[in-house]
């Protein structure tokens, strides 16, 4: 029976590009989900938009010296195009500048208010004297009252997930001046969530113990447990939506106010252009209303917005929250201001037609019960051992022995033999098992579940060898290939949920015709005897070492550029005075000739012209240079240095060296003429 859906992954924040561990955390599953319910039939809205208000967008505009509008228009339209060249099939993408947003945010807003369901109050709020501004949200860091998280923001500890108020930080920071903040009266209104509290024990305690994932029903249980308080719906900024009743003027709607209900009019906004009514997809009880999210959003969706939903008393609640944990990259947290994160614009430039290897990667390796790590050689290793070895070889021999052996028309079996059966029966397990992983959000085990039947696959034709016994039974090959071509269908309708562009391929290579999910389990023929199937084509292709080495240097290129922008400057060191600095005699020298100390790695015996004479000076530089490169070369030397024996060798002075940001070893060259005499003396 078909049934309405309304599925909404969420709205990524636009100061930036969108990255795997977005892609890993919401935006594939939440894809698999939508294109598996379209397979059955179903109802669905898949929604999305992009999250164009808070704080993390004025403080990247205010970095910028640009407008915040600037800043979100430039990440929008960047991060849907990249949704759209990845094949996410949103039903709508949206934004939250839009004006039916702002319309639908103000209404929602107001209808809390007229039914009396915030607290309106003047608190004291921690405000910024020097920036002449009140310090919400990420405007503000300091310690995190739970965790001791010592950078945690405002209204959430990245470190510990917990959200709290401004003022609850222990010694708050300005993020904007850096200043120690002041207290100052301002008037806000509050949703009380401490009037929803029996309610929301009752609807997640009681009621989704069971299908709820453990990390988002444990996340929940911990903040009923504590006992949950008002939150403040608005904030004195000046970038957001307007606080549309008496005494909002200069306040807009707190960002996580009307973020959530941007699923609401992207619904909307979707509805109008299909011509139907958006209502039923948000107020009707058939309707199962599913929100994929990352770890950190849990709250938002599973306390905040059912109680904003609830109290507005016309909307449904949503069915699930499939929230996934936290995807690293190589060992390492993911980070968009250390550039520690593979961008989905890049991946897409350096791996064009290679979307289907990215979901399937991210799918077999997702963050769904803990934090997971993504590496290159493991993307390189599932290509190159599943999708090609397995998937894409099994297609291949099936195709091009088909075309071989028959000019590409299905073959007519011949008796079954009890492995054909057996096969043909394993084959018609998969829809249930795929279903039943994909309806408990456990897509990770739908996916290698998926790999298992092109294994299946794979196994039958090696082990059946048409190749081997074409010349001594023909009649059985038939038989065999027919088999194969029937597997090869099964894995074209299947794999469309997880592999969209590969799926479609194979449909075309097949010349499939349209068959349901279902026409897979009952064991339906899925290519008729005689039906003309097209020619071989590559499927998956096998990823170069080179390939891999490339992404890895980006990575340490990153590493080191963040390396240098933390570089810490050392403190100055005590005065000297004019005396004694001017006993430093420091001359121009050539050294003329230079050799390796034994048994070092460090040291070069250097012969130095000094202009007053040609000495020895040791000089620590054999990592960065080799000896022959560095004859010839014009020196600055400190040539008063106390003499020191260096393994046994007298040196007699200093060679004046600094330090590129890259931390590698220079010559301080004076800027002269070439031929300018040795012995120049410095100052
Ligand atoms: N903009 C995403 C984030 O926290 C946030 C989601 C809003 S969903 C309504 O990165
Ligand atoms: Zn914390």
């Amino acid at each position: 029976m078909s049934k309405r859906f309304t599925i909404t992954a969420a709205l990524p924040y636009t100061n930036g590009p969108i990255h795997i561990g977005h892609l890993a955390g919401v935006y594939v599953p939440a894809d698999i989900y939508a294109r598996y319910l379209r397979l059955q039939g179903h109802d669905v809205a898949f929604i999305c938009g992009s999250d164009e208000h808070g704080v993390p967008i004025t403080i990247k505009a205010k970095k910028e010296g640009i407008t915040p509008q600037d800043v979100v228009d430039r990440y929008h339209e960047n991060i849907k195009t990249s949704f759209e060249d990845f094949g996410i099939s949103f039903d709508n993408y949206s934004r939250t500048s839009a004006k039916t947003h702002h319309q639908t945010a103000s209404e929602f807003f107001k209808a809390l208010y007229d039914k009396g369901e915030f607290i309106e109050e003047v608190t004291e709020q921690l405000y910024d004297a020097e920036a002449n501004q009140f310090l919400a949200d990420r405007f503000v860091v300091g310690t995190c009252p739970k965790c001791g998280y010592e950078e945690s923001y405002g209204d959430q500890c990245e470190a510990c997930g917990t959200t709290h108020n401004a003022t609850d930080l222990i010694n708050p920071k300005s993020a904007i001046t850096g200043a120690i903040p002041t207290l100052k009266e301002t008037k806000h209104w509050f949703l009380p969530l401490d009037k929803h509290e029996a309610f929301l024990k009752e609807w997640i305690l009681d009621g989704h113990k069971a299908d709820w994932k453990p990390n988002v029903y444990g996340q929940c249980k911990s903040w009923i447990d504590e006992g949950l308080r008002p939150r403040a719906v608005t904030r004195d900024l000046d970038w957001g939506i307007p606080v549309p009743v008496e005494g909002g003027d200069g306040k807009v709607l707190y960002v996580w106010f009307d973020a959530p209900i941007g699923y609401i009019s992207s619904t909307k906004e979707w509805a109008q252009r299909q011509g139907k009514d958006w209502k039923p997809y948000w107020k009707d009880e058939d309707t199962t209303l599913v929100h994929f999210i990352g770890k950190d959003n849990i709250v938002f969706h599973c306390i905040m917005f059912p109680a904003m939903l609830k109290a507005e008393g016309s909307y449904i609640l949503p069915k699930n929250v499939p929230a996934n944990e936290f995807l690293n990259l190589e060992g390492q947290k993911l980070s968009t201001s250390k550039n520690w994160a593979v961008w989905l614009p890049e991946y897409l430039k350096d791996f064009p037609e290679k979307q289907d290897v990215l979901r399937y990667v991210l799918t077999a390796t997702a963050p769904e019960t803990k934090d997971n790590d993504f590496t290159w050689k493991d993307f390189q290793a599932r290509n190159n051992n599943e999708l090609v070895a397995i998937f894409g070889n099994f297609i291949n021999r099936v195709v091009v022995l088909t075309n071989k052996y028959y000019s590409g028309q299905v073959p007519n079996p011949n008796a079954l033999s009890d492995i054909d059966k057996e096969t043909l029966e394993k084959v018609k397990a998969f829809p249930d098992s795929l279903s039943k992983s994909i309806e408990r959000y456990r897509f990770r085990e739908a996916s290698q579940e998926l790999m298992n039947l092109a294994r299946l696959g794979n196994k039958y034709l090696a082990d059946e060898e048409p190749w081997k016994i074409i010349k001594t039974d023909p009649e059985r090959v038939q038989t065999i290939l027919y088999v194969a071509l029937q597997i090869s269908a099964a894995l074209a309708i299947v794999s469309e949920p997880f592999l969209p562009a590969s799926s479609q391929k194979l449909k075309t290579m097949l010349q499939l015709p349209t068959h349901s999910w279902l026409a897979v389990k009952s064991g339906a023929t899925l290519l008729e005897p005689a039906h003309q199937i097209g020619t071989a084509s590559l499927l998956f292709a096998k990823i170069e070492n080179a390939e891999i080495e490339q992404q890895l240097e980006k990575l340490a290129q990153s590493k080191l550029e963040n390396k240098i922008a933390n570089k810490v400057v050392e403190p100055q060191k005590e005065t000297v005075s004019f005396e004694e600095f001017s006993k430093l005699d420091i001359r121009l020298g050539t050294i003329i000739s230079a050799e390796k100390m034994p048994k070092t790695k460090k040291l070069l015996v250097l012969q130095v012209d000094t202009g007053i004479d040609i000495r020895t000076i040791v000089s620590g530089i054999a990592e960065s240079f080799t000896a022959e490169s560095v004859v010839g070369k014009r020196v600055t030397v400190l040539v008063n240095l106390a003499p020191r024996a260096l393994r046994g060798i007298e040196s007699q002075g200093m060679i004046l060296m600094t330090e590129t940001p890259e931390g590698k070893l220079v010559f301080v060259n004076p800027d002269l003429a070439h031929g300018t005499t040795n012995g120049l003396k410095i100052s």
